[in-house]
């Protein structure tokens, strides 16, 4: 991964703005496979999805990517570059929050293209939670390119739509471009108007207090988290389980789930 910003123009733009774009960050290869994986888990998301009757409004959204496919797995290894950036805006340690995707297609629509934010309760100037979009497809105007409000993160109101779509700036950029922005940013999905798909992938981060939304150790496996790479170890959430027995309650620190040193 080549980041393409440093840490302090990254800290300034995420301060003034919300939210920065590094440009063609991940390898072409890695982009290649995410996508292909991405195909193939819509198809197992679907059919859970319509077995369990909520496909309405989450049409071609994939959830919970890592233990699904290998690729995204992958994803959170290469991506050790960004863990200076993650930490710089939590403050410290944080964990993989969630990690969905979407192939954004003419004539469908999703819960995305609305108007919203990630995180439910507005959180000022506390980062509990950061959102991060990678591009698989290059992002224009024509294929949905996701609208940011910039500067949103500083007001915890709603704007309305039409303040919203006459401020609102484009996330514009070649495939495997990452979107990194403060979940307070007010955002939408745009509409895709050409024919061929906008995929894109969204792990989102927290800091390690925060629940998950998908017990990642477990879907990964509890018992690998030692062959993993410490910055994946960290991201998926190895570093701040809870335990479920008094054994593994009354440990000594270096072998607690939830370690010293993730605040
Ligand atoms: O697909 C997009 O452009 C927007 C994604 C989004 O809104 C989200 O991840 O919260």
């Amino acid at each position: 991964m080549r980041l393409s910003l440093d840490l302090p123009t990254f800290a300034d733009q995420m301060a003034e703005r919300g939210w920065v774009v590094f440009e063609a960050a991940v390898e072409p290869e890695l982009v290649t496979r995410m996508r292909d994986d991405l195909e193939a888990a819509w198809e197992i998301c679907r059919a859970i999805q319509v077995k369990n009757g909520v496909a309405a409004d989450a049409d071609r959204t994939v959830h919970h990517l890592v233990g699904l496919k290998p690729s995204f797995l992958d994803y959170i290894d290469a991506s050790a570059p960004l863990g200076p950036y993650l930490e710089h805006y939590f403050q410290g340690r944080c964990i993989l929050n969630s990690f969905g995707g979407a192939i954004n297609t003419r004539g469908h629509t999703s819960y995305a293209q609305r108007i919203h934010r990630d995180i439910r309760s507005y959180s000022g100037d506390m980062p509990l939670l950061l959102n991060t979009l990678v591009m698989l497809d290059d992002f224009t105007a024509d294929n949905g390119a996701t609208y940011m409000l910039t500067g949103s993160h500083k007001r915890a109101e709603k704007p309305d739509d039409a303040a919203f779509y006459a401020a609102a700036e484009r996330t514009i950029g070649p495939a495997g471009s990452i979107l990194v922005f403060n979940s307070n940013v007010w955002h939408a999905g745009g509409d895709n108007t050409t024919d061929k798909a906008r995929r894109s992938v969204t792990p989102m981060y927290c800091k390690p207090f925060i629940k998950q939304q998908y017990d990642y150790p477990r879907a990964v496996g509890y018992d690998r988290g030692d062959e993993l790479a410490p910055h994946t170890r960290q991201i998926l959430g190895y570093n701040a389980r809870v335990p479920a027995s008094l054994d593994e309650w009354y440990q000594p620190p270096e072998r607690r789930m939830y370690k010293g040193d993730q605040g």
